[in-house]
């Protein structure tokens, strides 16, 4: 297998089964259980949410929580992984019904930052300086009942107030353009970008772009990673896929499109994704028909066949795609593309 990528995921991606219209299907793996299938299935980061750290954190101090996440450091350790990112949750709580930075009330926006404030430390403490903010429900359900010119300067105060807080904390962002939002604040690379440079410190706000967030949003994957990349700020990626316009599947990489994650494994081989420490981070869910036993194979799957498409392009022959651009021959470029993704020959 070619590539010197490291892989991550989140104890969120081995889960029960459960879905909006039926409980779960399958017995939940305690936390150290999920830690031995990273070692197992080779995958060295593990990406956080606040609570994911220390479950139920409201109920504890703040000096309690950072004991806990001590100790989940200390586990991190001995099996020889790394955290990736923290990612304060912001959707659960009864205060951020109405969104959390955004919210149309003053004491439960001060909620969400001082939440976002105690994961800015729990991810200290276990050892990494980026915090991911996917903001679930900033947006809206009905247009009217925010207004959303002054929704997006909120934004920009809550990253200040973080980027205060912690000179060498690094923010990413995570766009997403609904669900479970009728229509999300910052739905797009884009947005994400364009929200770093408005923050007192650009060059610590990035972004991190979700392939099934993209497909949601009509987009193509792998431009919105390289509108990132252009601008210095792809900082991580939640690689899955995503059948069409519907509900967020999350599904194994390639699974529905292997050309367009094809595509999205270019780009980032072409601008050397990867070399400035940036992991190759999953977001995939089992389906809900496995069985208990099989239920991590979408995350042994996903690594797969990014590695096979690692393959893929690189040996895709380059001096012909160069040859056909030139002559404006496409017809030509898209059967050639075909035909290597296919394995034909002659
Ligand atoms: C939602 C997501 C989230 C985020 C996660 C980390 C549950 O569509 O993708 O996964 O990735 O909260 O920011
Ligand atoms: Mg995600």
């Amino acid at each position: 297998m070619p590539g010197n990528y490291r892989f991550s995921f989140g104890p969120w991606n081995i889960h029960e089964g459960a879905d909006p219209f039926g409980p779960p299907v399958r017995e939940s793996f305690a936390f150290d259980e999920k830690l031995k299938v990273y070692t197992q299935l080779g995958f060295e980061g593990v990406q956080f949410h606040d609570d994911d750290v220390v479950p139920q954190i409201d109920r504890y101090s703040q000096a309690d929580a950072l004991r806990k996440a001590r100790d989940v450091k200390k586990r991190l350790d001995d099996l020889g992984l790394v955290a990736e990112f923290v990612a304060p949750r912001l959707w659960e709580d009864p205060r951020t019904a109405d969104g959390a930075y955004t919210s149309n009330s003053a004491s439960d926006r001060q909620y969400a930052i001082d939440r976002s404030l105690r994961a800015v430390e729990i991810a200290r403490e276990v050892g990494c300086d980026r915090i991911v903010l996917w903001l679930a429900r900033e947006g809206t359900y009905i247009r009217e009942a925010k207004d959303p010119a002054r929704a997006a300067g909120q934004i920009v105060e809550a990253v200040n107030h973080l980027l205060a807080a912690d000179k060498g904390i690094r923010i990413l962002i995570e766009p997403k353009p609904n669900e479970p939002m009728d229509l999300a604040y910052l739905p797009t690379m884009g947005h994400a970008v364009a929200t770093a440079y408005l923050t007192d410190d650009p060059s610590r706000v990035g972004a991190l772009m979700e392939s099934a967030h993209a497909i949601l949003a009509g987009l193509d994957p792998s431009d919105e990673m390289a509108y990132a990349l252009r601008h210095k700020k792809l900082w991580s990626v939640h690689l899955n896929d995503q059948n069409g316009l519907k509900y967020d599947q999350d599904k194994a990489f390639g699974s529905v499109d292997l050309r367009r994650a094809f595509n999205q494994v270019r780009v980032l081989e072409r601008h050397d994704y990867g070399q400035r420490g940036e992991w190759v981070g999953l977001d995939v869910k089992a389906l809900r028909t496995q069985k208990r036993e099989v239920s991590t194979a979408h995350l042994k799957h996903s690594k797969e066949t990014f590695l096979l498409l690692v393959d893929k392009a690189r040996s895709l022959d380059e001096a012909t795609v160069s040859r056909l651009v030139a002559a404006r021959d496409y017809e030509a470029l898209d059967q050639l593309v075909l035909r290597h993704l296919l394995g034909a020959r002659g």
